[in-house]
């Protein structure tokens, strides 16, 4: 894990169900791209400029449930969780507030800014942002700061954005 590790970037760990598309988002972040994903085995990580003084490294620590028992591993430092999921699959909500709560319990994130990213809000059935927000019980994280935004990771819609949100959380908590 050594280099991003030791620099002052903020750390900030992207977490999510397999497919909510914490690959495409951030090869997508990256280089600018969409880029062909597999899932994800182990992690891939960044260092995300967002602008010449402020920069965020990006773990994506793998969504698939027989990883989910590692993302414990990478809490340690984290200054932010963002939470990606997919808006157009209402079938899979509960499972993600279900994930999202487990995770949130861990010792080493209490008080840590929460992020959640609506994804996929290209495709024409995806829910709100309020309805994400109701179904993943956002409202009763009212113990850190917490902030939903909708994006497309397939497109590069509200990204940049998002992030610039991620570092004002990480500022103000
Ligand atoms: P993961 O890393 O969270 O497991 P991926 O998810 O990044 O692998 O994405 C899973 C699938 O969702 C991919 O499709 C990817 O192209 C798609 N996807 C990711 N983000 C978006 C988005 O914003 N809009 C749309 N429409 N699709 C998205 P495939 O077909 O390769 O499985």
């Amino acid at each position: 894990m050594g280099q991003a590790r030791s620099s002052n970037c903020p750390q900030v760990i992207l977490m999510g169900l397999d497919s909510a598309g914490k690959s495409t988002l951030l090869a997508r972040l990256l280089t600018g791209q969409a880029m062909e994903t597999s899932p994800t085995v182990g992690f891939n990580v960044g260092t995300l400029d967002l602008d010449k003084k402020t920069a965020l490294t990006v773990w994506d620590v793998g969504g698939q449930k027989s990883m989910r028992p590692n993302w414990r591993f990478y809490l340690d430092d984290c200054k932010a969780v963002v939470f990606v999921v997919d808006s157009s699959d209402p079938s899979r909500m509960v499972e993600a507030q279900k994930a999202l709560k487990k995770v949130l319990s861990d010792e080493r994130l209490r008080g840590v800014p929460l992020m959640v990213l609506a994804n996929k809000k290209d495709l024409p059935n995806s829910m709100t942002i309020r309805e994400v927000s109701k179904q993943l019980d956002l409202p009763t994280y009212s113990d850190r700061l917490w902030e939903i935004q909708a994006c497309s990771a397939l497109q590069g819609l509200g990204l940049q954005q998002a992030f610039m949100s991620v570092h004002k959380l990480i500022k103000r908590s």
